[in-house]
């Protein structure tokens, strides 16, 4: 079997994510990657054990590379994903799909134009008791949705001196926790319960009004050699943390809550969804398990186990129950469905995967609940 060559663009936090759950499908080859210069690009290429290196330009000439991964800074999303869809090359590419509505939006018709594959990395969507929730409402056994409680806490950006180019809105955009963390949320919640957000009503706080800047590039960890002096304040405009009421086209209602300063929530999200039948809750730090709450009986816990999921979750599980699966898992299981469609060479008409569109989407969420927080008034989506 011929394997499809893949590139990766960007070789940050995510891009080794994307690289590795790559790996573990039968039908793809990391075949190359690129970086903003030829000689980071070779030394990531050495590191990675990938052969062969690039700037983004040449990448995007090699014809053997069918699909192209952007795992890049925000900024870069929109024009990196119009030149690989042009180059005739299917893309997977990061959250957000661009930095504005307009751009995101000339993307899915260009997308759509070519019938490429395009796909954006909404992992989460792929816990398998995401997916069991997601059935389990969809066969009718949660009932109605009476209301969703969500949270996605971080620790990562607690201390002043935590810093990262996310803080910087010419990178990554107006909003930071709510396009970075939020956006996971607000996908999660309607991919679950199938309801669309209609108004929302959001409150944003910047606790380190003023971060320190480390005025040399800092190998990971090893901040906590730097001196007062190695610093530069700078003044920082994106939120911390946010709250935002939701409104839903059921008529219903929920709420969500973001951070990147709360001290030992390493990466959690949360979700409490109340139906007429049961409540689910799903912790993204123990996905291995999902509570399900009854009025009338006992609470149950279900474990992700092949045997005792429905077998759309089932599909996304890989090992049997008590061997744990988790948040590197999850891309794997996403990839084998967009890999599945790079092998029949188009875009299926019904896509199982999060497509531009859903990245569209996710944008015009996060737009308007940032329109809210400046107005501080309800907002239609
Ligand atoms: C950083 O906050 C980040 O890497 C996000 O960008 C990811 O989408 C999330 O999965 C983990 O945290």
């Amino acid at each position: 079997m011929e394997k499809i060559k893949v590139g990766i663009v960007g070789t940050g936090f995510i891009g080794p994510a994307h690289i590795e759950a790559l790996r573990r499908l039968p039908n793809v080859e990391v075949a190359a990657l690129c970086e903003v210069n030829i000689e980071l690009a070779k030394e990531k290429a050495a590191q990675l054990g990938i052969a062969r290196a690039y700037v983004f330009d040449d990448l995007l000439k090699q014809d053997d590379i069918q699909s192209v991964h952007i795992c890049t800074p925000n900024f870069l999303h929109y024009s990196q994903s119009k030149a690989a869809l042009l180059a005739g090359k299917h893309v997977v590419c990061e959250k957000p799909l661009a930095k504005d509505l307009h751009e995101a939006e000339e993307l899915v018709a260009l997308a759509a134009q070519t019938g490429l594959v395009n796909a954006v990395h909404f992992n989460l969507r792929y816990y398998p008791l995401v997916r069991q929730m997601k059935t389990m409402r969809e066969k009718g056994d949660l009932g109605d949705v009476y209301s969703i409680l969500g949270s996605y806490l971080q620790d990562w950006l607690f201390y002043e001196t935590d810093y990262n180019w996310r803080l910087e809105p010419d990178k990554s955009g107006d909003s930071r926790a709510i396009a970075d963390i939020g956006s996971h949320l607000m996908d999660v919640i309607e991919y679950i319960t199938g309801l669309k957000t209609v108004e929302v009503l959001a409150d944003f706080n910047t606790i380190h009004k003023t971060r320190k800047k480390p005025l040399k590039a800092v190998e990971t960890y090893s901040g906590k050699m730097l001196k007062p002096e190695d610093y530069a304040d700078v003044p920082i405009t994106t939120e911390d943390h946010a709250n935002v009421l939701l409104r839903f086209d059921n008529g219903n209602r929920g709420s969500v809550t973001v951070s990147q300063v709360s001290a030992g929530r390493k990466n959690q999200l949360k979700l409490e969804i109340s139906g007429s039948k049961k409540t689910f809750a799903f912790n993204s730090e123990a996905p291995n398990e999902l509570w399900i709450g009854n009025r009338d009986g006992y609470n149950e816990v279900l474990m992700r186990d092949p045997s005792l999921a429905y077998p759309e979750a089932r599909a996304l599980m890989s090992f049997p129950g008590g061997h744990n699966e988790g948040f590197p898992d999850t891309s794997k299981q996403m990839f084998k469905e967009v890999y599945a469609a790079i092998e029949a060479g188009k875009q299926p008409e019904s896509p199982s995967f999060p497509t531009f569109a859903d990245g569209y989407r996710e944008l015009l969420i996060c737009e308007r609940i940032l329109e809210s927080n400046r107005s501080q008034t309800w907002t239609k989506v």
